[in-house]
């Protein structure tokens, strides 16, 4: 029998800054190969290794995935279910929704989601539900880049127009400040980075391969990078790298903050980071060479100064002239709205109903009590793995009176707390759309197969829900292709979803973007604001200070706990392959704090702190600095043996200055031999 061959298009969305365009190879309608698409402008052929294995590894395996709604019969934690039908598991469910919402009002349903599918429906679409509903969300971003958006909302009016990666090509420097493109943009470390016509500094405590390949690594200090950005814009200033044109066109608070750099000679600099002051000169230089790209990681802030660190890095592009002109700018995230995708469309916020949302940091306490919250739905997320204060949130979860709801495609830590477990199709089962937040490109995500068992679409799952509530509100079954239409309606996209897919991805904009072009900055005042009025009426400093947080006394490490290239967040662990490259779970430590703990490179160790403890295998290594220690997230606790523990287990939620966001790669511990 002849065998029918075919070659579909889709895209990655999980949270990555690449976006691969991937190839799907069927025969006979059966996925025989999930690999990157050959002309796809960034996978050129190659997913990144982790992808490579998982999305034909335990993604593909209907032994691995959820198939089918399940309702526990077991212990909270355990992990114990029966299978029901999706009509039984929605009626339940919504009965119990009800109830709580006539008996305790609906502001006693708290949800989680965040990063497990980034496609724009499945990400999006649930939202409508819990608006109209009017539970209270957890607000994503205060566990990853919360800090961030708030600082340079001060400055620039936003967090979201970056630059244009095409950009580069007319640049004399990039600077990529507390990122690891190596494990989170893997193809950006392995062609952007390197094809990009000019040298690359890295600032980061870690030398990771990134920074490995740079031709300066900045290796500082964590939590010092304020101090290193002051340092460097005294020699900026000093050498009359400074664009004071555009300062006195385009900015608000230069005068003001002149003066301060005054002392903040490369002399101090070396002291306050660790960084010599010959190389925070010669960085100095580089940077202000000409127009340069300056990329400020998720990592960077995610300190306990992380949003004045933002502000403090942010003001390089200001004082040089980096904005509106080709090889200039600086980015956090892209966002859709310079593509022309409508946000507010997808989450419909005037049906928002909802209370005020809570931190992150705060859930597990919060949870803890029945007076704030009798149900708890999670979506997209795996808190048990990704949330601060790891004991205490189960402990909470483990409350017979919380009632608890979660969608996944495995089981997870999280899953194994919940009352119903609901299946969720895998972005290989239904159309959506895909916004890169690194480049500027918009793709499609196709299905190439139907959803495994009774799996379902997020989007379908809340539609269904809200149906049983009798919730009435079109908005709320919208269908996907709508959806689709309706966003690409509002785009520069000739000929809709269909070309779309064809083609894989697409630029919106075919010409490289200028950041802010003709200097359209978005704050009120309409100047990049260095000085700002709104941070100091929200308590903060009018300008970005110089220092460097304390370094951690009496023997203990500050403990870095940045992305793995082998692991998605807490999603890949499960995949035996992916486990068998992660090997055994270990912290790097530097030779010298070795050293004072008489400790050797494979020996056993416990860090531990006032929240919690952690076993792990001993790496000695100068890729990281003195008194910081380094190991990383995403690991499932379910899968650590009977402690059932990762890095979270050591967070204690402390918040960063702004958006009471996470301040995790400040965590401070203890290390012991044990
Ligand atoms: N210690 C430490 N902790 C951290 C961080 C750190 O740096 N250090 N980083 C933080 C950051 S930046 C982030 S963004 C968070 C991420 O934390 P999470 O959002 O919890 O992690 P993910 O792995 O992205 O996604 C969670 C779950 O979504 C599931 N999933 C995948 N696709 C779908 C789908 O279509 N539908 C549904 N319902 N579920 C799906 C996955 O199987 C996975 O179990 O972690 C934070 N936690
Ligand atoms: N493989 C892989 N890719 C991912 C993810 C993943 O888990 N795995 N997660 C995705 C998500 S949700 C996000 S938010 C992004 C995050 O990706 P990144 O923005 O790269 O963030 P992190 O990996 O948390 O940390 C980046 C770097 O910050 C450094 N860092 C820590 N403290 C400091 C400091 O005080 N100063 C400076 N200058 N640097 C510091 C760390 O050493 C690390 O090298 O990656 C996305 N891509
Ligand atoms: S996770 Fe990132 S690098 Fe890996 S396939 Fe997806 S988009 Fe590409
Ligand atoms: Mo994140």
């Amino acid at each position: 029998m002849a065998v029918n061959k075919e070659i579909l298009k889709t895209t990655c969305p999980r949270d990555c800054y690449d976006a691969c365009g991937i190839e799907v190879l069927r025969e006979n309608g059966k996925i025989v190969s999930v690999r990157g698409d050959k002309d796809h402008f960034v996978s050129r052929g190659k997913l990144c290794a982790k992808c490579q294995i998982f999305y034909n590894g335990v993604v593909l395996d209907e032994g691995e995935r959820l198939t089918r709604p399940l309702k526990r019969v077991g212990a909270k934690g355990e992990g114990r279910f029966e299978p029901v039908s999706w009509e039984t598991a929605i009626s339940e469910i919504a009965a119990r929704l009800g109830h709580i919402v006539e008996a305790n009002g609906a502001e006693k349903i708290l949800h989680a989601h965040y990063t497990g599918t980034c496609s724009l429906i499945a990400n999006c679409f649930p939202m409508r539900f819990f608006y109209r509903l009017g539970a209270r969300e957890v607000e994503p971003d205060t566990v990853c880049n919360m800090a961030g958006h708030v600082a340079l909302g001060y400055m620039l009016g936003t967090s979201v127009h970056g630059f244009d990666p095409r950009t580069v090509k007319d640049s004399k420097c990039v600077m990529v400040w507390g990122a690891n493109p190596s494990a989170s943009a893997p193809h950006a470390h392995s062609q952007w980075l390197p094809e990009a016509p000019c040298p690359v500094i890295v600032v980061d405590p870690v030398r990771h391969a990134t920074a490995a390949a740079a031709e300066l690594h900045l290796q500082l200090y964590p939590g010092s990078d304020a101090s290193l950005a002051f340092a460097m814009m005294h020699v900026l200033k000093r050498e009359n790298l400074i664009d004071r044109e555009f300062l006195a066109n385009h900015c608000i608070g230069w005068d003001e903050l002149e003066p301060m750099l005054e002392s903040c000679t490369p002399e101090w600099g070396e002291a306050e980071t660790g960084v010599p002051a010959a190389d925070i000169v010669r960085a100095a230089k580089m940077y202000g060479a000409g127009p340069a790209l300056l990329w400020l990681g998720q990592g960077l802030q995610r300190q306990p100064m992380g949003g004045n660190i933002m502000r403090a890095c942010a003001t390089l592009p200001a004082i040089c002239g980096n904005y509106a002109k080709p090889g200039a700018g600086m980015l956090y995230l892209n966002g859709g709205g310079q593509k022309g995708v409508d946000g507010d469309y997808l989450v419909a916020p005037h049906l928002d109903n909802s209370p005020d949302t809570l931190s992150q940091m705060d859930m597990a306490a919060y949870l803890e009590n029945a007076e704030n919250a009798r149900a708890f739905l999670c979506w997209n997320i795996n808190p048990v793995a990704s949330s601060p204060e790891q004991a205490r949130l189960m402990k909470a979860m483990s409350r017979e009176d919380l009632f608890t709801v979660v969608l996944d495609i495995f089981a997870t830590d999280t899953t194994d707390f919940a009352d119903y477990v609901l299946p969720a199709a895998s972005f290989l089962e239904f159309d959506d759309l895909v916004s890169g937040y690194f480049n500027m490109s918009f793709s499609a995500q196709a299905k190439v197969a139907e959803p495994m068992g009774e799996a379902l679409p997020n989007q379908e799952i809340f539609r269904r829900l809200a149906s049983a509530m009798g919730f009435t509100e079109p908005e709320l079954q919208e269908n996907d292709a709508d959806i689709i239409a309706h966003v690409m309606n509002g785009m520069s996209i000739d000929g809709g979803f269909a070309a779309l897919k064809e083609s894989g991805t697409l630029f919106p904009n075919p010409e490289p973007q200028l950041q802010f072009d003709g200097h359209k900055y978005l704050t009120e005042s309409g100047k990049i604001e260095i000085a700002s009025a709104a941070a100091e009426a929200d308590g903060h400093p009018r300008l970005p200070q110089p220092g460097a947080d304390a370094r951690p006394g009496g023997g203990r490490l500050r403990l870095i706990t940045p992305a793995s290239e082998w692991l998605m967040n807490d999603s890949y662990a499960n995949d035996p392959k992916v486990e068998k490259q992660l090997g055994a779970a270990t912290v790097t430590i530097n030779p010298a704090d070795a050293k004072a703990h008489g400790l050797s490179a494979g020996s056993r160790v416990r860090l531990s702190n006032g929240t919690g403890s952690l076993d792990l295998d001993l790496v000695v290594s100068d890729s990281v600095p003195e008194g910081a220690a380094m190991s990383v997230k995403g690991r499932w606790p379910r899968r650590a043996g009977k402690n059932r523990a990762n890095v979270n287990a050591l967070n204690s939620g402390v918040k960063s200055d702004m958006g009471e966001s996470t301040a995790v790669h400040g965590v401070e511990v203890e290390i012991a031999a044990l």
